[in-house]
């Protein structure tokens, strides 16, 4: 954004700390410009190195010292810059927090996403959950809604936390396996502390297996509280949905992203905000007055539930847009740090006991992880707010505070700063009584329900991609009691569930388990109202010498036209000459992609493009493989030839009228215009994510 006036508030505070070095001399920490830099000071050119070279001392120092420790969980991540603005002020009868209220106020945000169990040179597309932290930069301070893209976590209580994350981070002794939860202590965990099951459910489900960050859903999965005017409170759940629609990768797919592209959530984030397609969500919430707080069959202090939608509404309040990307990695998305307790007037806690953990940990882990207290000062985590306090000194110390004091009251320094200025934050007045004692309330105790909840909800795909990753997850597992514990446990969310599982990991299949209530909650499909939109969708055109160029240009322009993201894959690199001379440049070369970085393939006619594809093993199967993965594929042409020797067992147009079959879209019609009965068959195809049903095989999930 060049354009001063469209620049946020943090963007132009920024400005502060952005160093661009351009064409300036290099100079050491303290500004005395070096010489030579190739070469330490010694001794004769053969000889011992100096003490007084206080130049590469310097530089050897300051690299010896610049990692700091990574974060705990979450240590993976990709973030960006953007702005949040609510759609009206309907919000403002629950709360006083403005920047959800004032449709005219517009709130600078930044957003890590991450994986939860790798460490930070991990993968992006294991099965895992993703956390979905945004920091809103408001006019009354920072605060911090630090969600994940499941709306339940796996326990109940904060005191679990490091047991649960020391279950499935990597084995202790060997430190194997990384990012993967398919391991004996993850699972040992889990069958001794049912309280998991209902995350484990989404844990297992395509949710753990997102597209692209752009394409998942948050929750900020506690239950809140909105507070008016009035101190009056309202118990909230805080939803972002995706404009995009919320989809996944298939777990084979997966997998193989990971060797492909590491990077391939943190890259499609990036590009797609250098290419102006901005990430886009609603913010929604589910309201429930006070005196509602015990109507429901759970406890809403519990977060492991989640309120069905269809008994609580999410009603929006607003849009955030990402729009642009950090300057610095390490400044920024690294050095930025999320607190659950950064709330501003308006918005406050509630007794979930895994919320009034997290406000404990977050601010201690911040003080080992950015080495010490004035970690707020870092430019990334700077409020717009103005800061004003007595607290002083401290490692890291950015502040030259000309105050002659430092403590409140004073009367040297006319009192400043002073509190209980309007706007003040007010805590929410509870009466609180109870005896003193370390226990789980009963209202915590079913363990089952939603779980059941969450599986009878699921279409017949998604319920089998849930059965597969439990086979695979527990086929992991070498003992093989833990095995049989787990499926012990599934048996009382649904027998079926736990006959399937047990089925396919060696474990007797349970005869018995707990009535199915037979619920549903439509909401929670991926499947039920998906967003059909080929926006950002990437597209390989697969073309070799001999190409139909009329055709092949034809298809990439409707594919951009509708805001897709066509690349010409070839052979080689360079440029393929098309069957009438031309040249048409190549975006990438078949050897450093693969299908899975791509969410549909095309095959242009050309007699001579065709065959020299099929006489290309990797491309052969990369077609073979985006069927398989259930992804849309077009061919005109003669491209329906190699869809042939793929073995893919489509009907194939043999007129130019397209045919459309399971996702496989064709039509014989090549040179010039296409048909577009043809463009839009294939854009209905890749808008509607994946082919689910494809006869030859299946999905291979
Ligand atoms: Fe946490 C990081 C989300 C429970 C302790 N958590 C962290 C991040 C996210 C979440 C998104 C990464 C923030 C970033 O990008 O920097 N955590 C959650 C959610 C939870 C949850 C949605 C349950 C509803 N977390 C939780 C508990 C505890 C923690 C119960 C401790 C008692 N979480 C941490 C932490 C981390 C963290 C150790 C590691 C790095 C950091 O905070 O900044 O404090």
């Amino acid at each position: 954004m060049t354009d001063e006036s469209a620049r946020d508030r943090k963007d132009l505070q920024l400005d502060q700390d952005r160093i661009a070095d351009g064409g300036e001399a290099l100079t050491t920490q303290q500004g005395v410009r070096v010489h030579h830099t190739d070469d330490s000071l010694k001794a004769g050119g053969r000889g011992p190195t100096l003490m007084e070279d206080f130049h590469v001392r310097e530089k050897i120092t300051h690299f010896d010292h610049e990692r700091i420790p990574e974060r705990v969980v979450h240590a993976r991540g990709a973030g960006a810059y953007g702005v949040f603005q609510p759609y009206d002020d309907w919000l403002a009868e629950f709360t006083t927090a403005s920047f959800l209220t004032d449709p005219a106020e517009t709130t600078p945000v930044f957003v890590r996403f991450s994986t939860v169990a790798g460490s930070r040179g991990s993968a992006d597309t294991p099965r895992d959950v993703r956390g979905f932290a945004v920091k809103f930069y408001t006019r009354a301070g920072n605060y911090d809604l630090v969600g994940n893209n499941f709306p339940v976590f796996f326990i109940q209580d904060g005191a679990k936390f490091p047991d649960f994350v020391h279950a499935v981070k990597p084995e202790p002794r060997n430190e194997i396996p990384q990012a993967a939860s398919a391991h004996d202590t993850l699972w040992d965990f889990v069958s001794l502390q049912p309280e998991t099951l209902h995350a484990i459910m989404w844990l297992m489900s395509d949710r753990a297996l997102p597209r692209s960050y752009r394409m998942m859903q948050g929750f900020g999965v506690h239950t809140f509280r909105l507070v008016d005017a009035n101190g009056r409170g309202t118990f909230v759940k805080f939803h972002w949905t995706p404009a995009l629609g919320t989809h996944s990768l298939v777990w084979d797919e997966a997998q193989k992203v990971s060797g492909a592209d590491p990077d391939f959530n943190r890259r499609d984030l990036w590009d797609a905000i250098e290419a102006g397609d901005h990430a886009e969500w609603e913010l929604g919430v589910q309201l429930v007055p006070e005196e509602d707080e015990f109507a429901f069959d759970f406890d809403l202090l519990d977060a492991t539930k989640l309120i069905p939608e269809e008994q609580v509404p999410v009603r929006p309040v607003g849009k955030l847009v990402l729009n642009r990307n950090p300057d610095n990695f390490f400044a920024e998305t690294e050095q930025i740090a999320f607190h659950t307790a950064n709330v501003v007037p308006g918005i406050d806690f509630t007794n979930d006991p895994l919320l009034q953990a997290r406000n404990f940990s977050y601010l201690d882990t911040q003080l080992i992880r950015l080495g010490g207290p004035n970690f707020a000062h870092l430019p990334v985590n700077r409020p717009v707010a103005e800061v004003h306090n007595d607290q002083r000194d401290g490692y890291g110390q950015h502040r030259v505070h000309t105050s002659g004091t430092s403590y409140n009251k004073n009367t040297i320094s006319g009192n400043d700063p002073a509190p209980g200025a309007e706007g003040s934050y007010r805590h929410y007045t509870e009466k609180v009584e109870g005896a003193k004692i370390r226990e789980r309330s009963e209202s915590f105790k079913d363990f089952y329900s939603q779980a059941t909840l969450f599986w009878n909800s699921m279409s017949e795909v998604e319920a089998e991609h849930i059965v597969a990753a439990f086979r695979f997850e527990l086929g992991k597992v070498t003992d093989k009691d833990i095995r049989a514990r787990v499926v012990d446990q599934l048996r009382w969310i649904d027998l079926g569930l736990a006959q399937r599982v047990a089925e396919g990991v060696g474990v007797p299949a349970p005869d018995q388990g707990a009535d199915n209530h037979g619920r549903t909650s439509p909401a929670l499909s991926q499947l039920t109202a998906p967003v059909r939109t080929v926006a950002t969708r990437k597209i390989a055109v697969l073309a070799a010498d001999g190409v139909d160029g009329a055709g092949l240009t034809s298809l990439v322009a409707d594919l951009r036209r509708r805001g897709a993201v066509a690349e010409v894959v070839g052979l080689v690199d360079g440029a393929v000459r098309s069957s009438s001379g031309e040249d048409v440049e190549v975006d990438r070369a078949l050897p450093t992609m693969a299908s899975v970085l791509y969410d549909a393939v095309a095959v242009p006619g050309g007699a001579d493009s065709v065959a020299a594809l099929g006489r290309d093993g990797r491309a052969v199967h990369f077609v073979a493989e985006a069927y398989k993965h259930g992804k849309a594929l077009a061919a005109f042409g003669t491209g329906a030839e190699l869809l042939e020797t793929a073995r893919i067992d489509a009907e194939v147009a043999q007129g130019t009228e397209p045919v459309e079959d399971h996702g496989v879209v064709t039509t014989a019609a090549d040179g010039g215009e296409l048909p577009d009965a043809f463009l839009d068959a294939f854009a209905d195809a890749i808008a509607a994510h994946r082919a689910w049903d494809r006869p030859t095989g299946g999905i291979a999930a």
